[in-house]
């Protein structure tokens, strides 16, 4: 997409928050320090081969744990006006309910503070995925509903104690992606009797309690804070205009976002196709329940990187419940990124390390319109994830070249670009985080897929600026209304 000059009707809102977001096991280390317990993330990458493909672990990251008065001075400097970060559970309640650990509370203290020392908004998420490993062990974690109750107690603990100095809050961090996308290996954890086509549906469904629970546990301890959950998926493009691929996009959206954003933004219920496709796996809410759900997210918190194409499967919609696996998504719709046809400014040569990114951002402005319309969020929209991998950055052997990142400084401003046009036409954005802070650990992926606005030398702990951090804030230089 070529660069477009200023167009003096494009703005940011004086209160636009832009800022940064990294994940605690993530970035965090220090997975022994002053009384952590463990999570199922330190079981995954230590004990489960290959489950991180490089068998690399989080116990050191980025060594933010220690570092983070740097970190936020960093970005303090850079410009950037908030801070999103994850709260680690197991640290906070070592055997994730029962005893709380005071080193963790004054840790986070000081790191909430430090933000507000630096003028930057701090914004917290409390569960990005690094479950107290005692959880999963005592009734399977997010597959037992004792997990609404400690989840609650948890959220009692967060809100109690920070909800005076933390105005926007984030409950459970891409729920499709734990629940479906990264299934537990079997036999490393208690074992469950849900079969195996069941689990995202029970996983899903205490989450939409549990947040529900801690929602209105925040709103009793302040009513004005922010509170929502984190989605996640791309914007979808129907393939062809043939009627079979304009229902499997409804079913994208609905198996994507509306699982989580239906219950909360329309009805405390969930939308119809799922009850269609997969009723003999979905749980039922009560009519109480229902009443409770409803209208527990104050904005439309999404991450959203890229763009699909979605197509009907050759099988057709049968695959819905006949397939098998356990994966999350059903089969009731396929995606394709065409990189032949040009439809992506980043093709063949994007990172091979993250196929399910492109840099599609010129159906940003369509993306949002969608979810203002279908889900109505009365806080209005807010894009609390989005970046890319630069291709083959891991490969680059100097550091100089680490340090010029054009696909992700063009990603940021072109999609920064397509913000501004849908806030002309009348979406109400109100904020942006940049995933992320720094290189870390990317998952199942390991350090080698790096996301990163600044680079991390994972030895010596030096961070350096990539010219992706100084791209992303010069659009707000140029654009937020002074
Ligand atoms: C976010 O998920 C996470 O919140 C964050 O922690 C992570 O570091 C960041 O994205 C970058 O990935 O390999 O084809 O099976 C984004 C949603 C869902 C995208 C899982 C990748 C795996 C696709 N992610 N998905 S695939």
């Amino acid at each position: 997409v070529p660069l477009q000059a200023k167009n003096e009707s494009w703005s940011f809102p004086k209160d636009f928050w832009y800022g940064v977001a990294g994940a605690a096991y993530q970035i965090e280390g220090a997975v022994k320090a002053e009384g952590r317990g463990p999570s199922i993330w330190d079981v995954l990458s230590h004990r489960v081969p290959s489950y991180v493909i490089t068998n690399e672990t989080g116990d050191v990251a980025d060594n933010n744990y220690y570092q983070y008065k740097e970190d936020i001075a960093r970005i303090a400097a850079l410009g950037i006006k908030a801070y999103s970060f994850s709260l680690s559970w197991s640290r906070i309640l070592p055997f994730g309910s029962g005893q709380v650990n005071e080193e963790a509370l004054r840790h986070y203290d000081d790191v909430i503070d430090t933000c507000l020392q630096y003028n930057i908004i701090p914004q917290v998420t409390l569960y990005h995925w690094d479950l107290p490993l005692y959880l999963q062990n005592s009734y399977g974690g997010w597959l037992g509903s004792e997990i609404v109750d400690d989840f609650t107690a948890y959220a009692e603990i967060v809100f109690n104690r920070w909800a005076s100095k933390v105005h926007h809050w984030f409950t459970i961090n891409e729920p499709i992606v734990f629940c479906g996308f990264y299934p537990l290996p079997v036999g490393f954890f208690k074992n469950t009797t849900i079969p195996p086509k069941q689990q995202p549906y029970v996983c899903g469904h205490n989450v939409l309690l549990a947040h529900a629970n801690a929602y209105h546990v925040a709103k009793s301890v302040n009513s004005s804070l922010s509170v929502s959950f984190k989605t996640n998926g791309g914007y979808k493009i129907q393939r062809t205009n043939s009627s079979a691929d304009a229902q499997a996009v409804q079913r994208a959206w609905d198996f994507q976002e509306g699982w989580f954003a239906n219950p909360t933004f329309i009805n405390g219920d969930y939308p119809p196709l799922l009850k269609d496709y997969v009723s003999t796996f979905l749980p039922n809410f009560t009519e109480e329940q229902k009443a409770h759900i409803n209208g527990t997210a104050d904005i439309f918190a999404h991450d959203a990187y890229t763009s699909d194409f979605i197509m009907a499967p050759d099988s057709g919609i049968d695959a819905c419940t006949s397939n098998s696996s356990h994966s999350l998504y059903p089969q009731c719709y396929n995606t394709t990124k065409l990189y032949a046809n040009n439809y992506w400014a980043i093709g063949p040569a994007g990172d091979p390390g993250t196929p399910w990114l492109n840099k599609a951002t010129d159906w940003v402005p369509a993306f949002l319109h969608y979810m203002q319309d279908t889900w109505k969020p009365k806080g209005g929209i807010a894009i609390t994830e989005f970046g890319i991998s630069e291709p083959y950055e891991e490969l680059r052997k100097d550091l100089a070249s680490i340090l010029i990142d054009p696909i992700r400084s063009s990603y940021y401003h072109d999609y920064l670009q397509a913000i501004l046009i849908a806030l002309s036409e009348g979406v109400n954005v109100v904020g942006t985080l940049a995933w992320s802070i720094y290189d870390n650990l990317e998952w199942t992926s390991g350090y080698g897929v790096k996301f990163g606005i600044q680079y991390v030398n994972l030895t010596t702990q030096e961070r350096y600026f990539k010219a992706s951090a100084f791209e992303y804030v010069n659009v707000f230089n140029v654009y937020l209304e002074k």
